[in-house]
């Protein structure tokens, strides 16, 4: 039996890259499941204050993001749709009145493998370094000053870790940025597999499901990936973006002045950015779609990247519309989400607080 989990951080509405790069896939996991897989996708909230945020607005982007897993097809009988930190909070109130034991389980076990984690081991994330590496542009200064940082940007990949370990996750749809992640939740499910030997290990290694790779870059500058947190707003196409302003933004995405169209993601980042969009909107490979274009110029690809884009998107915007304003429906999926994945995660973090003389 297959445990499948993946998450996504609330801090803004999903842009094309979060669409096309995960959400998509998702729903793909979902059709494609067997009867006895269990799939899991959480709105990872815990992960979102590693950066600072509006409440209000996190608030906000919490529900409207569980609002999209609804409109992309992703169903609540099908596949556990949950807030990460509801199986900590208000989660634990509902399961309290049916008289069950309460655990914030998620972070409980992030920090029992906090103090199986060596630090040294979290300084060399890619993702660690290329935060530090920011803030040291930001501050144009040659020392790197750790001290700017908060120690949340350090050790998320641990809560990572207890996101996935806590279901005991075999499986992971995850992309190529997270492989390093995904290596780190191995080690510390075989380190505490070693380290508190039960009758059999408690925790499986989980492996990746090969996402197909589709890393979609900023608008602005190709040489980034499309975020939500980019200042520049016209460098990502927002899941909630209307018909004019996708028009608007592709319109305006940085290419070259080559002649005629190629997929060479090294010399034409910006080109193959929009090649790889069309591709993965229309289910095909950018170097096909490359090849109807080789006598066409940069104008008459953004127009069908802007069709493709709108075609895709459509539907799905409407439904969003829908679902967002029907607040009570929303709060029971949460509600149900999270009881039934505190029904998995339970089972192990008692198991876990046996093996380590904690029960
Ligand atoms: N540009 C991208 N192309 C393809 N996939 C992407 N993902 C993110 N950006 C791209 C994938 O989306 C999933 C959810 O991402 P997340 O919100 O949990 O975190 P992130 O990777 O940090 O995404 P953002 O948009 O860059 O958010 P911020 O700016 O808040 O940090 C992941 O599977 C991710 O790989």
């Amino acid at each position: 039996r297959r445990v499948i989990l993946s998450g996504i951080q609330p801090t803004g509405i999903p842009h094309l890259g979060n669409y096309l790069g995960a959400l998509s896939n998702w729903v793909k996991l979902q059709k494609s499941a067997g009867k006895d897989d269990i799939l899991l996708f959480t709105v990872v909230g815990w992960h979102a204050l590693t950066l600072p945020q509006d409440p209000s607005t996190l608030r906000s982007t919490r529900d409207d993001m569980l609002a999209i897993l609804l409109a992309i097809g992703l169903d609540p009988e099908q596949s556990i749709l949950f807030h990460q930190n509801h199986v900590s909070s208000e989660a634990v109130q509902c399961v309290r009145l049916a008289q069950r034991s309460q655990n914030p389980h998620h972070m409980e076990l992030y920090w029992i493998l906090n103090c199986l984690t060596p630090t040294g081991k979290l300084r060399r994330m890619t993702t660690w370094k290329s935060r530090l590496a920011a803030s040291r542009n930001a501050n144009s200064e040659d020392e790197i000053d750790e001290s700017l940082l908060n120690s949340g940007l350090l050790t998320y990949p641990v809560l990572q870790a207890a996101d996935i370990l806590v279901y005991r996750t075999t499986h992971v749809p995850v992309g190529e940025d997270q492989s390093q992640h995904l290596e780190l939740t191995r080690d510390l499910a075989e380190t505490f597999n070693r380290t508190f030997k039960g009758k059999t290990p408690l925790f499986p290694l989980p492996i990746s499901i090969d996402a197909p790779s589709k890393r979609i870059l900023s608008l602005r500058d190709p040489t980034s990936k499309m975020s939500k947190s980019s200042p520049d707003t016209a460098s990502r196409i927002l899941f909630t973006d209307t018909a004019s302003q996708i028009k608007s933004k592709v319109k305006s995405a940085v290419t070259d002045s080559i002649h005629g169209i190629s997929y060479d993601p090294i010399a034409r980042p910006g080109t193959s950015n929009l090649l790889t969009i069309l591709a993965a909107c229309t289910d095909s490979d950018a170097p096909d779609v490359a090849k109807l274009y080789e006598c066409k110029g940069h104008g008459q690809l953004k127009d069908d990247v802007v069709d493709a884009i709108e075609e895709m998107l459509r539907g799905p915007r409407a439904e969003f519309e829908r679902i967002k304003r029907e607040k009570l429906y929303l709060d029971d999926v949460a509600r149900r989400g999270a009881l039934k994945a505190m029904e998995h995660s339970s089972a192990t973090i008692q198991e876990v607080k046996m093996c380590m003389g904690l029960a």
